[in-house]
This record gives C-alpha cells, structure tokens and sequence, in this order.
C-alpha cells in the first residue's frame, strides 16, 4: 500500500488536510480529539488498520490491514442545526450506498438508519457523532468502514447480523482509494442537501425491507414489531403497527431485524 496513492486519489478534493495512519485505534476518536483542537470542515482521517474501531452502543467495528476502508471526515456546519444531526450517518449510507451504484452498478439497500447492506448482508457502518461545547455544536465525525476484500468480513460469530465485501459482490479487486475518493465526493455534495424532499426520497428509494415485517429493539430490550413502511421527512423510521395503528421512531439506539 502506497501512501502516495491515497493522496494523489484525494486531490481533486476539497479537503483542507488528510491524515493516513497505518494503524490506529479509532478515526472516530482520532478526529474528534482534532476537532477539539480545532481542525478545519472537510479534515479527513484515513487508516489502514483500526485496533479499537467502534460502532454504536460501545460494539466495535473490525477494521484488520489492507482490506478494508475506515475514514472520519470532519464537519463543521456553518449553521449548527442539532436537530439535524440525525441525519448524518444516513447521509453517509446513502453516499456509499450511491457510489456502490455507480461505480460497481451494484443494488446496495440502506438497513434503516445506518447500514449499507448487499445481497442482505452488512458491506458497510456508519458512526456519526458530535463534539460540543456547552450546548453548542461544534463539529461533527462522520466516521465510515466499508469492507473491500474478503479480509476485511468480520468471522460469522463476531457480528450480529451476516456480513459481505464489496469485492465479494464485484468479482474483481477494487481500489480502496478510488472508493473512497467517490464517497467523500458524493458526501460532500449531498451534506448541503440533508433537508431536501430529494435527500429523504434518494434514501427512502433504497431502504432495505419496505413493505417487510421487522422488530425494532431499543437499548433497553423493549421490541417493536410492524410493517415497515418508510420513512417521515425528519428521517423517522415509519411502521404499521399490529392493531394498524402507524408509529415513527426516530433515529437513535434502536436494532432492527426483518422478522421473515
Ligand atoms: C456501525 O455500528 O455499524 C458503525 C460502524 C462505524 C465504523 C467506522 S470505521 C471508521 C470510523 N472509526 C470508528 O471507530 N468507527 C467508524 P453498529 O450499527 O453498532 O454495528 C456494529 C456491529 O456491526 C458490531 O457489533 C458487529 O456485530 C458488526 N460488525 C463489526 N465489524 C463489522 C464489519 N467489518 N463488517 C460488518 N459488520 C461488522
């Protein structure tokens, strides 16, 4: 792997600063504790290897070398809108999920809110968090691992849902920094967009089990069961419920399983 490789796919880019780690523990902390010391929007952290990648909820995230994708770019809306934030990690799905399209003429579906998934299994995770001071908003990490090749899919019993790679999909290598220069571009121009009726139709278009039953559980272990029926202009997760009564649920910390 060649460092020079990742800069030059970088640098049509608008990306004030990038930095390439080898090995790290998570891109997630690493950026947040730059942003905290003041890095500027559009600031990227790229690694080959994750050692404490982490996904929601405190699960973590298997990023091992030369396989996989794991990148935090840093945001800074120039009009902190906190009631926006839970649509950053969608924002990333659909990037990636786009992308997969485009490039690879892939079907990637977007298991609500922030999974990219393939032929029904998990390519791709999405972490945004936030950095604030006080009650202000001062940045936000959208943190994204993608598996590339067949290294970088976690062992059956290590995750919870089936997992796949890319290449899996394609038959044929791909090119890591290729992908992840289409992802940053297709996030950067989408993050302007976040509330437009065109940002929530792309994302609805590919939400994985409309029309299925599914279960919601929330970190508490009470579950939910319905129809999925889509989305709601705030990026609420829609269900018909078992009495037909319909109920939303916003983007949090909640599981969803297709019960079929
Ligand atoms: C996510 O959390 O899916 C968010 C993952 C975000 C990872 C990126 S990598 C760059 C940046 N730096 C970080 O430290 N994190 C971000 P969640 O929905 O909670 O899913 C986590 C679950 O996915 C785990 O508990 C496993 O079951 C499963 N998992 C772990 N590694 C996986 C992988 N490589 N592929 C598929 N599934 C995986």
């Amino acid at each position: 792997m060649s460092e020079r490789a990742i800069f030059d796919s970088l640098k049509d880019l608008p990306l004030p600063e990038v930095r390439f780690y080898p090995e790290t523990g998570s891109t997630n902390q690493d950026a947040l504790d730059w942003a905290a010391q003041g890095a500027p929007d559009l600031a990227l952290i790229v690694a080959d290897h994750q050692t404490a990648g982490r996904g929601r909820l405190g699960r973590s995230w298997f990023t091992p070398p030369g396989a996989a994708l794991a990148f935090s770019l840093i945001l800074r809306p120039a009009l902190p809108q906190p009631d926006l934030l839970p649509l950053y990690s969608p924002l990333g799905a659909l990037s990636v999920a786009m992308v997969l399209e485009q490039i690879y003429a892939l079907q990637p579906l977007i298991k609500w809110p922030n999974d990219v998934l393939l032929n029904q299994r998990k390519v791709c995770g999405v972490l945004a968090e936030s950095l604030w001071q006080g009650n202000v908003l001062q940045a936000i990490v959208l943190g994204i691992g993608i598996n590339v090749a067949p290294a970088s899919v976690p062992p059956p019993d290590q995750v919870l849902f089936p997992a796949t790679c890319v290449e899996d999909a394609v038959g044929k290598t791909v090119n890591r920094w290729h992908l992840l220069a289409e992802v940053l571009k297709t996030v950067i121009h989408w993050r302007d967009l976040l509330t437009t009726p065109t940002f929530l139709t792309a994302w609805q278009q590919r939400l994985a089990f409309k029309g299925d039953k599914v279960r919601l559980e929330n970190p508490g272990g009470e579950t939910f069961e319905g129809i999925l029926l889509g989305i709601n202009p705030f990026g609420h997760l829609r269900l018909k419920m078992n009495d037909g009564s319909e109920q939303t649920f916003t983007v949090g910390d909640l599981k969803l399983r297709p019960l079929s």
